[in-house]
Formats: structure tokens, C-alpha cells, sequence
């Protein structure tokens, strides 16, 4: 342990850590904006700035080590003239546009600018540069101030490698890798980087204006799904305690948006655990190349069919639980939307993700005909257009959903965070297998420990016995791929999400500036479903009614036609 001062208080701190973390250790409170622990620690923005005794020139308190017999100030009036003028300088070359910024209450550099009492700047704004704005992923460089924690994150967590540094000196920025527009550079859309961005540089593409057009037109049906990591964080942005953000308050809120149908994507979670379930069950019986890739999440999807094409067809043809929702709201609502004289079905998911921006518009995932799902928003939009109705969530009664496409168990509200689709899955599988109720600790799939990239498990039911990974977070899903590649390990099922934690770390989710949320969100999933009647998907009455009046039975024709696709189209 290394011996220091701080601010006149004595500490230790380890070996190799920083002015920054050993402030942390004493709670003093340094400002930060460019540092992103173990991953960017460059020090570029000079907001954290410090004053070691005997040292000329103050330093970075985010990259400087410790040292033996260190005294360091963080609290003189120069020390805070001079993060002050560097937030000053930050400013002047960020477009200000805060009054129409998605990222108006939720901006790091707006809140230092506050903080620090700097007026607006007296220079030139940047000007905005060129940008493919029908990509779900939008950036405006002239917002950009250079902290490259998307480099960092894109590169470093999620493998992508999409932004690289570019210029140097005063024409330093970052760029799209090779000067490739965004939809050819290899991005994900996993949204890792909007979510750590400090300012409004980069934004999911707005969609809230084609769902209010919807809203407004009388001859539409409006149907509104939400998805399962959305009841575990929609309160952030409208003001909610946890306990306050009731999955019932929140069909309340969808309904005073004026949707006409209110339904819970968590049906459709259960829907996949019999399809997808079933495809497992005979794929396990067949000598097809192992293992078989869950393919619920876009993010991912979108990574193996850019980055390893070769494994494409190991992936499920289940389609994601949204799309077969629409696919269902579509193909089973026109009758009761006609009847109310409307002439159209306009089908919107709220999620956690950018990436299903994206999903709904690829023609392939959707049913021949027309679109599952015609506009989605991010649980940052749905909080925006909360907020623009004025909607007092918190006086708002519990309500449930909509039946039939609304009833859902505990085994679906878990797909929400990394593992739920493979516990929810075991459970059935093992249910089905047994003929009896299967154990949920011995489906259990939360065991990843920091060490490991992901977690495994072997599961024996019926003499049948299974190998199964859980992977998140992109950078993890690559390490996991090039372990089975080199044959280190072999699995038979595999369930990947593209962000850290799975949907509830999702990058459509509510922002908070350097506070990483998954956990907290994982523990409210985990609470819904532990206090559910219901916990596996294959026990949904709803479920098990829809097979007897529509689909037949899993895989059946009608079930394909509606419910699957093929990945390699
Ligand atoms: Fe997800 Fe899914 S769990 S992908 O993470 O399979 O976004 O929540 O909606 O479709 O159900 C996201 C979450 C979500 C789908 C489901
Ligand atoms: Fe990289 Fe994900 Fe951002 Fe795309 S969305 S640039 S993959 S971090």
C-alpha cells in the first residue's frame, strides 16, 4: 500500500491506483468527464484537475499513480480556476444547442458548465457535419468534445472498433474507422457509446414524431408493446423510485399516451421459449453443427452477421419476441381494427435497445406482406413523450394489460437481463423433459463471475444431457466465439446479448452519467419474477390458448410462417 495525502487528510491506497481513486476512498469528490475506469484514462479533458506539492504544473488525478509521501490538493482556488478555464474551453467548441438536445438533462458537460458558473461561450459554434440520419445511431461532431470514451467503449467492451481518433493538435477528433459512412463500418448498434457519451454527441434517431402521427391519424389503429427490461428502468427518466415504477403504473402511463392497445412483449417472451424451446429439443437430436445461438437480441444478430458470417446459420430462426408480437398483433387484430373503422395497425415497441430501430425495418424479419412492428422507441423516448403529455405517472392507478397479448410469467420478464433466456428456456425444457415441475435453482444461469468471460453449465434431464454458455457484452460474446472456433470449449445452446447485463444495461435505456445501472435493474427483474404465480412460459394459460385457436402447436406451418425467418437471408 502506497501512503499519501489528501487535501491535509492522510490515506493508503494500492499500488497503481490513482489521485482518483484514492480521493474516492476519503469521499472527496473530484469532477471527471473523459474517464471511464480501466478503460479511457487518458486524461483529455483536464476537468479532474489536481495540485501534487513540490510539482510545477498541476496533473490529471484520473492518470496519475499515487506515489509514497505524496501531498496533493484538490480543493484551492487555483486548482478550481483551472478546471473552470478548461471547462470553459470544452464549451467553446461544443455546439450549445441544449434547448432542442436530446441529451438535455442528462449532459455531462451542461452540468459541469453549471457547476463551474461558465456563461455561454463568445466563440464560433462548430459547425454540424455530415451525417447518414437515417441510421438508428446519430452523431453530431460538432457537439463531440474529443474525451474518446466511445472509442474506448466501442473498441475495448464491445470489439467493434467503429470510432478512431482523427487530426491532432486543435483539429483533434474522432471519425467514423476509414472514413466509411456509420451503416459499413462493422457497428452493432448495441448504443455503448450514446449510453457513455457525455453531451449530445451521439443520439439514437428519433421516432417519436412518426408514432405522434399515428397518435393523430383516426383512421389508425395504435398498439403499443413493451419489453421486459423497460418495467425495471422507465421510471428513471420520469422521476420514480423503483417501488413507485409498478409494471402496472407503466401500462397505465402507455395508456395515457393514447394508444389503443396496450401489450406486454413479455407474452411474446413466453411464445419464444415454446418455439425456440422446441427448435432446441430437436435440434439436440440432430448431428447439425453445435451449438445453437439464442437470436432474440438485434445487437447481436447484427454482430455475427457483420463480423462472423460463418456461424450465421447456427443461429435460431426464431424470431425476437417483439417482431412476433407484431407479427401476431397483425395477422390477429385486423378484424376487431376494422370493426372500429380503422383501416390500418400501427404497431410500436418501447425497448431498451437501438438495434431493434433497426430490426423492425429489415424486410426479411418480417411477415410476408408487411411490417411486424412499425416504429420503435427507446425507453428514452417514452420517457420524453411522458414528459410532453404531461403525464403525472406517480398519481397514476395500476392497471394490467391488454388481453389476450398481455398475460406473461416470471420466466419472460427475466429475459430482460443476461441468462434469462436460457433459465427461461431450461425451465421449460427441463419441465417438458421430466414431466414434472423443473427445480428453478438448478436452471439458475446468474452464476458469471468477473474472472470469466461467461458463464457454462451441464444440465441433465431424461437421460438427455445438455452444455450451455451464457455470454454479454460484445467483447465477451468474441472471446466465448473464439474459444469454440479453437475448440477450447464445446456447447450445445448459447444465449448472447449484445450489452453488458443483458437489455436492462441496454443502450435505449435511461441515462446516468457514469453510474452503471444493470445490476440494480437485474435485481428488480429478479424480484418480479421470484413474487410471479406464474414462472414458466410453457404454464401462460394465454400461451397454451393461442396454440389451441391459432398456431396448433410449436413449429407448426402457421407457427413459421408468422413466428420465424431465415437468418441467412
Ligand atoms: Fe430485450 Fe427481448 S429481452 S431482446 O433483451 O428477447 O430490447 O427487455 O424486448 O424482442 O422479450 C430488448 C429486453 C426484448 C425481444 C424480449
Ligand atoms: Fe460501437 Fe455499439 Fe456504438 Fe456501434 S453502437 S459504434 S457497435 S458502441
Amino acid at each position: 500500500m502506497v501512503k499519501l495525502s489528501i487535501d491535509g487528510r492522510e490515506t493508503s491506497a494500492s499500488e497503481g491506483s490513482t489521485i482518483l481513486d484514492a480521493a474516492a476512498g476519503l469521499g472527496i469528490k473530484i469532477p471527471t468527464l473523459c474517464a471511464l475506469k480501466d478503460l479511457n484514462i487518458i486524461g483529455s479533458c483536464r476537468v479532474c484537475l489536481v495540485q501534487v506539492e513540490g510539482e510545477e504544473a498541476p496533473c490529471a488525478a484520473c492518470n496519475t499513480p499515487v506515489r509514497e509521501g505524496m501531498e496533493v490538493r484538490t480543493d484551492t482556488p487555483q486548482v478550481v480556476a483551472m478546471r473552470r478555464a478548461n471547462v470553459e474551453a470544452l464549451l467553446d467548441s461544443h455546439r450549445s444547442e441544449c434547448t432542442s438536445c436530446a441529451r438535455v438533462d442528462t449532459c455531462a458537460l451542461r452540468k459541469l458548465a453549471a457547476d463551474f458558473a461558465v456563461g455561454e461561450s463568445t466563440c464560433d459554434m462548430p459547425a454540424k457535419g455530415a451525417w447518414n440520419e437515417d441510421f438508428p445511431l446519430i452523431r453530431d461532431s460538432s457537439k463531440c468534445i474529443k474525451c474518446m470514451r466511445c472509442v474506448a467503449f466501442c473498441k475495448k467492451v464491445q470489439h467493434c472498433a467503429v470510432w478512431e481518433p482523427s487530426g491532432s493538435g486543435t483539429g483533434a477528433s474522432v471519425a467514423v474507422k476509414d472514413g466509411l459512412d456509420i451503416s459499413e463500418a462493422g457497428c452493432a448498434l448495441c448504443g455503448q457509446c450514446i449510453t457513455h457519451c457525455p453531451t449530445g454527441a451521439l443520439t439514437a434517431r428519433s421516432d417519436i414524431d412518426k408514432v405522434l402521427d399515428a397518435l393523430l391519424d383516426p383512421e389508425v389503429m395504435t398498439v403499443v408493446q413493451v419489453a421486459p427490461a423497460v418495467r425495471a428502468a422507465w421510471g428513471e427518466g420520469v422521476k420514480l423510485s423503483r417501488e413507485q415504477a409498478t409494471p402496472g403504473r407503466m401500462a397505465s402511463a402507455l395508456r395515457a399516451l393514447g394508444f389503443d392497445r396496450v401489450f406486454d412483449t413479455d407474452f411474446a417472451a413466453d411464445l419464444t421459449i415454446m418455439e425456440e424451446g422446441s427448435e432446441f429439443l430437436e435440434f439436440v437430436k440432430s448431428d447439425k453443427p453445435r451449438p445453437m445461438f439464442t437470436s432474440c437480441c438485434p445487437g447481436w444478430v447484427r454482430f455475427a452477421k457483420l463480423h462472423h458470417p460463418e456461424i450465421v446459420p447456427q443461429l435460431s430462426s426464431a424470431k425476437s419476441p417483439h417482431q412476433m408480437m407484431g407479427a401476431l398483433v397483425k395477422n390477429t387484430l385486423r378484424e376487431a381494427a376494422e370493426a372500429g373503422g380503422k383501416k390500418r395497425i400501427f404497431c410500436v415497441s418501447v425497448m431498451p435497445c437501438v438495434a431493434k430501430k433497426y430490426e423492425c425495418d429489415v424486410p426479411e424479419l418480417s411477415t410476408e406482406g408487411g411490417r411486424d412492428v412499425d416504429a420503435v422507441l427507446t425507453v428514452r423516448e417514452f420517457d420524453r413523450m411522458l414528459r410532453m403529455f404531461s403525464v403525472d405517472c406517480a398519481a397514476l392507478e395500476e392497471t394490467d394489460f391488454d388481453s389476450p397479448l398481455g398475460l406473461s410469467t416470471g420466466a419472460a420478464t427475466i429475459f430482460g437481463r443476461t441468462g434469462g433466456v436460457m433459465e427461461a428456456a431450461l425451465r421449460t425444457a427441463v419441465s417438458i423433459l421430466e414431466g414434472a415441475p423443473a427445480s428453478f435453482e438448478a436452471c439458475d444461469c446468474t452464476a458469471a463471475t468477473p474472472e470469466h468471460p461467461w458463464m457454462e453449465k451441464e444440465l441433465s434431464a431424461a437421460g438427455l444431457t445438455v452444455r450451455i454458455a451464457v455470454a454479454s457484452g460484445l467483447g465477451n460474446t468474441e472471446k466465448l466465439l473464439n474459444a469454440l472456433e479453437s475448440g477450447e470449449v464445446a456447447y450445445d445452446f448459447v444465449e448472447i446479448m449484445a450489452c453488458p447485463g443483458g437489455c436492462v444495461g441496454g443502450g435505449g435505456q435511461p441515462i446516468r452519467f457514469n453510474r452503471e445501472l444493470a445490476k440494480e435493474r437485474t435485481a428488480v427483474l429478479d424480484k418480479l419474477d421470484a413474487e410471479d404465480s406464474l414462472r414458466m412460459s410453457h404454464d401462460n394459460p394465454d400461451i397454451q390458448k393461442l396454440y389451441k385457436t391459432c398456431l396448433e402447436k410449436p413449429l407448426s406451418h402457421v407457427a413459421h410462417e408468422w413466428l420465424h425467418t431465415n437468418q441467412e437471408e
